[in-house]
């Protein structure tokens, strides 16, 4: 999924909690309400999608997917706090935030995944998780391969747990390879600098010598 709407970009999670800011959080009520006309303080099926058409490149089909997934009380219709959850991960998605909200949110996750309450996400479940958040349908394969400890072509609590601890850790491992990538480059550039100074100093100093021991 690609966030397509500059609203957006205006909108940030507060870092040390993972959610909406308050100036943020105070946005997104306006913008509900201005989806909302009707006042009813839920959004329908048509309201939902005509804001996620707006906002993302989502097809009709995942849209009305998510709309079934965001719908937590099975009311029929998204009201504001359901809302705010799905504006939180477009956020995370569009500052590139998404596996830190997964890891901070993982339970909230998994509640959200498990469609039929199973207490399990089924391979299928968790492809909406895919769409959300970018993983391709070959990832999931791999993610369940190597997470479905048990077998049981369903990740339960503490494998899909486990599965968000890996991701992180990755990821964190990654960042840490580009730092240490980034530092190695700026002390290689210092070092050119260096040869580069010491090499005009030297051929400075040669060349004034050479102008001092000249007759006049
Ligand atoms: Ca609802
Ligand atoms: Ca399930």
């Amino acid at each position: 999924m690609k966030v397509m709407s500059k609203l957006l970009n205006h909108l940030h999670l507060d870092p040390k909690y993972g959610v909406l800011n308050v100036q943020s959080a105070q946005v997104v009520y306006e913008l509900f309400k201005l989806i909302d006309f009707r006042g009813t303080g839920a959004l329908d099926d048509i309201q939902f999608t005509s804001f996620l058409q707006s906002t993302t490149n989502l097809s009709q089909s995942h849209i009305e997917k998510i709309f079934y997934i965001f719908d937590l009380d099975r009311s029929g219709s998204v009201e504001f706090d359901e809302f705010y959850l799905l504006v939180c991960i477009l956020v995370a998605v569009n500052n590139n935030e998404a596996k830190q909200f997964m890891y901070r949110h993982w339970s909230t996750c998994f509640e959200l995944l498990d469609e039929d309450g199973s207490k399990s996400v089924s391979k299928k479940e968790f492809e909406t998780l895919g769409v959300l958040f970018n993983f391709g349908s070959r990832a999931v394969d791999k993610i369940f391969a190597e997470f479905d400890v048990s077998g049981t072509r369903e990740m339960n609590y503490n494998e899909f747990k486990l599965f968000m601890f890996a991701a992180m850790d990755t990821e964190m491992e990654m960042e840490k390879q580009q730092q240490e990538k980034k530092k190695k480059k700026e002390t290689n550039n210092t070092t050119q600098l260096k040869y580069i100074a010491d090499y005009l100093n030297k051929k400075r100093a040669k060349n004034k010598t050479k102008k001092s021991v000249q007759p006049i």
